[in-house]
């Protein structure tokens, strides 16, 4: 099997902006969803915050260096709603655009090229305020707020993504309300759903109303690596309810113009889907130029042998049965399984022909520590990165055209709910001090960036 990536393969590192960005009440920016949900008891780990996070706002140029060193050929980072347009409705604040403005022309002036994400989960309060994703307003909004970033760095970002894992923005937000904006609604999920796909189409559309032709438009989903625990027809059965929620509920608006006829029939009891208008789905299925595909482990799951009732990001989920896969976990819990991104790559290169993937996520939480002399060793995620790069490479060898891989992430950043105490940065970042310090996994890493080729750590 071959060890090298093709010629012109991305390589990169992604962030995203309430992750890293802090300077939260700055230059005009207004609370996000996250800000409030931060500041509800018991909701973030250790009441953490993304006020300063790791300073980013302030320390672009630093970090735009650090990424260059690095030999990082693309950056995927995320623009904060309420930092462009904070109250998510009328003119663009010019602060905070210039802010991007900045980011873009250091990422240029280093040949790193620049990848953007409207939305990664930081909705303005105001909209959750006025009904947050349930309500239909929010998508026309977002479209809104999209015209307005193409507008100002068109010019400049050659390829855009509309939403970052919508299925957390829907079901982790609304259903089992372990993240922002923390509601327990199955139904609003559902509707929250929805309006995300038409967020992503009519964002689609705006954009592509104000970039320039060559200007390359993508979303970025979570898609589920579900299996059966066993081949029994029932547990297959929880396989594919389990993939509409995750998966389908979102490729099939964006890719086929159709939501699938057995996620609206599992979800009957739920909803009656009436949100749904018409020419919705139209419009959800706007051409693409890429998918980005994120991957961290995949999800086993059975029939049920008992019911298990109570907040849970699966809408009658009582169905259905979650089993950690046996083998190594990682810092987060998570199955080290890189067979999932293999069969997703290849998935969707059979389901949609000729659409180019990006995995725009993938990468590992682990315990990192500096050492007496500052070093920080990280052979684990070495370890999980070279077998997940592995996966990438038979994918690619068995035709799926993959562009390119972004490591999550390029800094240790506020993990959601589960604060600061976990480290997915491929560099290490010293809260207190905000010092900067790559890990081996970022030499090894650069390397593999540099060299295309995958060598034993
Ligand atoms: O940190 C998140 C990121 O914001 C979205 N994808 C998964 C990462 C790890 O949980």
């Amino acid at each position: 099997m071959t060890v090298t990536f093709p010629p012109g393969f991305l390589w990169g590192a992604a962030t995203a902006a309430y992750q890293i960005e802090g300077a939260a009440r700055e230059d005009g920016r207004t609370p996000s969803i996250w800000d409030t949900f931060c500041r509800t008891p018991s909701r973030v780990l250790g009441g953490d915050t993304g006020d300063t996070a790791t300073d980013h706002y302030h320390r672009r140029h630093e970090d735009v260096r650090l990424m260059a060193e690095l030999g990082l050929g693309a950056y995927r980072f995320s623009v904060s709603w309420p930092r462009v347009q904070p109250t998510g409705r009328g003119p663009a604040s010019r602060r905070g655009l210039d802010f991007y403005r900045a980011l873009v022309d250091d990422l240029l002036a280093h040949d790193i090229r620049p990848v953007l994400t409207l939305y990664h989960w930081d909705l303005p309060q105001e909209l959750e305020d006025a009904g947050g994703w349930p309500a239909r307003e929010t998508a026309l909004r977002f479209a809104d707020y999209a015209r307005l970033v193409g507008e100002a760095l068109g010019d400049r970002v050659g390829l855009w993504t509309t939403l970052n894992e919508p299925w957390c923005s829907a079901f982790l937000g609304y259903a089992s309300g372990v993240h922002a904006p923390g509601r327990t609604d199955d139904e609003a999920a559902l509707r929250a759903a929805h309006h995300l796909n038409l967020a992503h189409g009519l964002g689609a559309q705006a954009l592509r109303a104000v970039l320039p032709a060559t200007a390359q438009l993508s979303v970025t989903l979570n898609a589920g690596a579900v299996r059966a625990r066993t081949p029994d027809p029932a547990d297959l059965d929880a396989q594919r309810r389990v993939d509409a929620l995750a998966t389908r509920i979102f490729t099939g608006p964006m890719l086929h113009g159709a939501y699938p006829a057995d996620l609206l029939a599992d979800t009957a009891g739920i909803t009656t889907w009436s949100f749904v208008h018409d020419g919705d789905t139209d419009a959800i299925k706007h051409p693409l130029d890429a998918l980005g595909i994120n991957y961290y482990a995949p999800t086993v799951v059975s029939a049920p042998t008992d019911n298990r009732p109570g907040p849970s990001p699966w809408p009658g989920s009582h169905a259905v049965v979650f089993h950690q896969p046996p083998g190594k976990r990682t810092a987060m819990d998570w199955a080290v399984d890189p067979t999932g991104l293999y069969d997703l790559l290849t998935r969707f290169t059979a389901e949609v022909p000729g659409l180019p993937l990006l995995v725009t996520e993938n990468g590992a939480a682990y315990d990192d520590k500096p050492d007496a002399d500052g070093a920080v060793h990280d052979p684990e995620r070495i370890a999980y990165l070279h077998a997940h790069l592995e996966a990438v490479l038979r994918a690619l060898a068995d035709g799926a055209d993959v562009r390119g891989y972004f490591l999550w992430s390029l800094l240790d950043n506020f993990e959601w709910a589960y604060g600061y105490s976990k480290r997915f940065g491929m560099v290490y970042v010293d809260y207190a001090t905000q010092a900067r310090t790559p890990k081996s996994s970022a030499r090894w890493y650069a390397r593999v960036a540099r060299t295309g080729r995958l060598t034993p750590s």
